[in-house]
């Protein structure tokens, strides 16, 4: 890397997402992609959202990864916000009804303010979309990239070796 500038940011409505959104920094880290990580809650601090999202691509951010429970208005407000690419992640918190309504308030977004949503609690899957994008343009994070997906080919050639030999 050239930079160590946050091209990523990770976001979150609540302290007790951390545990689950960190595993989008563990891939971030992985491909050497750098990044930012805090709690911004669109319902219990809206003027901090609002700041975040506003100043996001004036600080360098590319992208910004949004996880969020319950009525999860966190990463469609930062879309509605910024131009920069918002990447939902539905969390099936304390508060959510396992997930679906996390999953459906972020994915059921109006027309013109897209949020590329994962699955549930696929933060893992948000940091490697979200290194894809930066890979388009830094070619060492392309190469971790490739990287990583002969690893998961390799892994899966493992698998079916050891499933042959059970038969
Ligand atoms: C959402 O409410 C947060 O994203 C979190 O998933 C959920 C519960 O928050 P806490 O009550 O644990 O702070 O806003």
């Amino acid at each position: 890397m050239t930079t160590t500038k946050p091209l990523v940011g990770i976001i979150m409505g609540s302290d007790s997402d951390l545990t689950l959104m960190s595993a989008a920094g563990e891939m971030l880290k992985q491909f050497g992609v750098p990044y930012e990580i805090t709690v911004v809650s669109a319902h219990r601090a809206p003027d901090r959202m609002l700041e975040y999202a506003r100043t996001a691509l004036s600080r360098g951010l590319q992208i910004i990864i949004a996880g969020a429970g319950g009525a999860a208005h966190l990463p469609g407000m930062a879309a509605a916000l910024t131009t920069l690419p918002v990447i939902g992640v539905p969390i099936k918190s304390s508060n959510s009804i396992d997930g679906i309504d996390s999953l459906l308030s972020i994915v059921q977004m109006p027309s013109g303010v897209p949020v590329a949503t994962v699955g549930i609690n696929g933060a893992k899957n948000a940091g490697i979309l979200a290194a894809e994008i930066v890979a388009l343009s830094q070619p060492d994070v392309a190469k971790a990239l490739t990287e990583y997906k002969s690893q998961l080919k390799a892994n899966v050639e493992a698998s079916a070796k050891t499933v042959s030999a059970q038969q």
